[in-house]
C-alpha cells in the first residue's frame, strides 16, 4: 500500500507506546513525516515498544494523560490525528467506570478540540465492536442497532456520537474504526485484561494452565494488528468526511477452536478448565467487513493461523 500522503506531514498518535499504537508509529515513520508526536501516559503502553523511534529527531514523545488539555498544548501544527489512547478492557471498565469515562470520553473531546484548533485534515480513532453488544444477525454490519453492554462499549459509542456531531457542527472530518479482536506481537500477556490470544500463547509456552470462561463456544473475529494499521492509514488517506467501519478479518473462530490451533502450534499437552463466563462477555462477535473493503479499499492480508505463526516467531 502507498501511504506517501504522510510524507512531510505533522502527525499525532495517542497511545503510541501501546499495542496497536507502536505498530502504527513504525509504519508512519517509514513514510517520513515532518513531525510525529506520540502521546502516551504509559499506563498500559511500554516505552520499550518505541525506544528506537523516540530517539529520532522528528519524533516528540509526550508522557501525558490524554484526558488533560495540557497534554496537547505544545502542539502548534498538525495534519492527522490517530487517537488510540484509551482504557481498552471491558472487565476493567466495569471495575473503573469513572477512569474509563475520563480517559475515553474526556480524552476524545480533547482530541476534537485539538482537531478544531489546528484544522486537522482527519481524525482517525479507535472505536470498538463493543458498541454492538449482543446481536442476533451475524456477521454484524455497521447498520446494526447499537447495544453496548459495558462502560467501555458505552464510552466508544459516545465517541462516535461526538464525532458525528462535530462533523456537523465544526466540520471536523473523522473516521472511527470498530476494531474486533486485535492480536499480534507486542500485545501484553501479563494482565487479566490482556487479549485472549496473548494470554493463551504465553501460558502455553510456559506450560501454565489455561482457563476458558464460558463454554468456549463464543465466537470472535481475530484480526492481525498489521491489518488494523492498514485500516487506520487508509482512513487517513480517504476523502471521506465521516465514517464508521468494522475492522476485522471477516472470519470467525470459536474459543475452543482457537485453543486447538494454538495447542497444535505450541505442542501444549494440558486441557483447559472451564469457568463461569465473564460479566459483559459477548457470545457472538463476527464482523461484516464489506463496507470498509468497498469504501476504503481495505483487504485483510493475514489469516488467523498466519498471524499466530508470526506471533509465535515474534515477527
Ligand atoms: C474484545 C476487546 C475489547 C472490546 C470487546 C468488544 C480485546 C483484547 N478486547 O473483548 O476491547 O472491543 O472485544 O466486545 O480484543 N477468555 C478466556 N480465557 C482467558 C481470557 C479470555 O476464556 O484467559 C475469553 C473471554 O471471556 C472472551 C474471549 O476469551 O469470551 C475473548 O476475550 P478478550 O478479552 O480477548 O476479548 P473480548 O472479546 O472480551
Amino acid at each position: 500500500m502507498n501511504y506517501s500522503f504522510l510524507k512531510g506531514k505533522h502527525v499525532l498518535v495517542t497511545g503510541g507506546a501501546g499495542f496497536i499504537g507502536h505498530h502504527l508509529v513504525k509504519n508512519i515513520i517509514n513514510e517520513k513525516p515532518a513531525k510525529l508526536y506520540i502521546i502516551d501516559n504509559l499506563s498500559t503502553g511500554l516505552k520499550g515498544n518505541i525506544e528506537d523511534i523516540i530517539g529520532l529527531p522528528e519524533v516528540e514523545f509526550i508522557n501525558e494523560d490524554i484526558a488533560k488539555p495540557s497534554s496537547v498544548e505544545s502542539i502548534q501544527e498538525l495534519d492527522y490525528i490517530f487517537h488510540l489512547a484509551a482504557v481498552v478492557s471491558v472487565p476493567k471498565s466495569f471495575e473503573m467506570p469513572f477512569l474509563t469515562h475520563r480517559t475515553n470520553e474526556s480524552g476524545f473531546i480533547n482530541m476534537l478540540e485539538l482537531a478544531r484548533r489546528l484544522k486537522v485534515k482527519k481524525l482517525c480513532y479507535a472505536s470498538s465492536s463493543a458498541v454492538y453488544g449482543e446481536q442476533t444477525q451475524m456477521p454484524i454490519k455497521e447498520t446494526a442497532t447499537l447495544n453496548p453492554q459495558s462502560p467501555y462499549g458505552l464510552s466508544k459509542l459516545l465517541n462516535e456520537q461526538y464525532a458525528k456531531a462535530f462533523q456537523e457542527w465544526e466540520y471536523i472530518e473523522s473516521i472511527g474504526f470498530r476494531f474486533f479482536n486485535v492480536f499480534g506481537p507486542g500485545q501484553r500477556a501479563d494482565s487479566p485484561y490482556s487479549g485472549v490470544i496473548s494470554i493463551f500463547m504465553d501460558r502455553m509456552q510456559k506450560g501454565d494452565p489455561i482457563q476458558i470462561f464460558g463454554d468456549g463456544e463464543q465466537i470472535r473475529d481475530f484480526v492481525y494488528v498489521e491489518d488494523v494499521v492498514q485500516a487506520l492509514l487508509l482512513g487517513a488517506k480517504s476523502e471521506k468526511k465521516f465514517g464508521l467501519f468494522n475492522v476485522g478479518s471477516g472470519q470467525t473462530t470459536s474459543l475452543n477452536e482457537l485453543f486447538e490451533v494454538l495447542r497444535n502450534l505450541t505442542h501444549y499437552s494440558q486441557e483447559p478448565t472451564y469457568q463461569e463466563a465473564r460479566k459483559g462477555d459477548i457470545k457472538k462477535s463476527s464482523a461484516d467487513i464489506g463496507l470498509i473493503k468497498e469504501e476504503l479499499g481495505y483487504e485483510p492480508r493475514f489469516k488467523l493461523k498466519e498471524g499466530l505463526v508470526k506471533l509465535l516467531n515474534k515477527a
